[in-house]
């Protein structure tokens, strides 16, 4: 297998290549069988970066608060890879277009490497996908790793979850921090973010914040930072809170433990389809053979489903 992998772009990726890495994320988002040869060859060169999720409401401003923080982080010397997941909004939406535009910004440095992605041929879907993109960049030597993902939905808030510090992004307004308690985003938050501070009734959103908070039982309290992100302000305490967060996971075994529970959470994902291929698949024979075994009473429906499961898994097939 190793023998037929594209080694220039591998080597290319491992050397920071923008082109290389901007490839093999195409290669993901196509879910090419040579994307799968390439990971294989690149997962040994990763497990580095630290991993950011920014997510919230659209709108809330989490590009422009993730364009600064770039900036913030490349002052400190350390590179940054930034993914825009856009689940809903595959080709050219108009706020892909205006991320793309924006960040721009960053296009002439090396340290940086900015990119939206969705996924068109993946068959994992966007939710497989990511943590795959993500370990292009971290195999290319990225520091920071930032993913961008709107918080609403199943899958992206499962895709803000999947990172080492996850920054929830709400405004000021009443009742933005319920919205974003009934989004799930709650329970995800390692840190809060009052963006648009500069608009009326960011203390009380902060409050808002603070009392539901004060409601949860957790053993680390998400701190509350607000900002004005197009005008920079908030961004240095911003970035000291996650830092802090990042230095509380460290003490201890809770990085750890959380980049496990992420990896099972992936493998389990990588199982289940697989299986559901292998169902549609080559087993849709076995799965007739069973029904008609259901219909003359022979089997229950449950005894069927083991037999399938049982049936389909030695032989499931690659996820490529
Ligand atoms: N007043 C004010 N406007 C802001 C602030 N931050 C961002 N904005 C504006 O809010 C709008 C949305 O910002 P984006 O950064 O694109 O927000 P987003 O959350 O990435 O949006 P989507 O990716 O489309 O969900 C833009 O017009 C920004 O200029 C802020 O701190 N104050
Ligand atoms: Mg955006």
């Amino acid at each position: 297998l190793s023998g037929s992998v594209d080694a220039p772009l591998v080597d290319g990726v491992l050397a920071g290549e923008r082109r290389a890495v901007a490839r093999a994320i195409s290669l993901i988002e196509d879910g090419t069988v040579e994307r799968a040869r390439v990971m294989e060859a690149l997962f040994p060169h990763t497990g580095r970066a630290y991993t950011i999720g920014i997510t919230g409401a659209p709108g809330a401003g989490k590009s422009t608060l993730t364009e600064r923080l770039v900036l913030r982080i490349r002052r400190d010397e350390a590179t940054v890879g930034v993914l825009a997941v856009d689940p809903s909004s595959p080709y050219s939406g108009g706020a892909l277009l205006g991320d793309r535009v924006r960040m721009q910004s960053h296009a002439t440095d090396r340290g940086v490497f900015i990119r939206s992605m969705a996924t068109r041929g993946h068959l994992g879907g966007i939710a497989l996908a990511t943590p795959e993109a993500v370990r292009v960049l971290d195999a290319a030597g990225k520091d920071y790793v930032m993913i961008e993902t709107v918080g609403v939905g199943q899958a992206e808030v499962s895709i803000a979850n999947a990172c080492d510090t996850t920054v929830v992004v709400v405004n000021p307004g009443w009742g933005d921090a319920v919205q974003a308690a009934k989004a799930g985003l709650m329970e995800i938050a390692d840190l809060f973010v009052v963006n648009k501070a500069d608009r009326d009734g960011a203390r009380e959103a902060i409050r808002e914040l603070m009392q539901m908070l004060d409601l949860a039982e957790t053993d680390f309290r998400p701190e509350i930072v607000p900002t004005v992100a197009v005008r920079d302000e908030g961004l240095d305490e911003l970035w000291a809170a996650i830092r802090r967060h990042r230095r509380y996971q460290e003490d201890g075994d809770r990085l750890p433990d959380r980049r496990r529970r992420r990896i099972a959470r992936e493998i389990r994902d990588i199982a289940v389809e697989r299986l559901r291929r292998r169902l549609e698949g080559d087993a849709a024979e076995l799965l007739d053979e069973l029904a008609e075994q259901v219909r003359r009473r022979r089997l229950d429906p449950y005894a069927a489903a083991e037999r399938l499961v049982l049936g389909a898994a030695p032989g499931a097939e690659r996820l490529d």
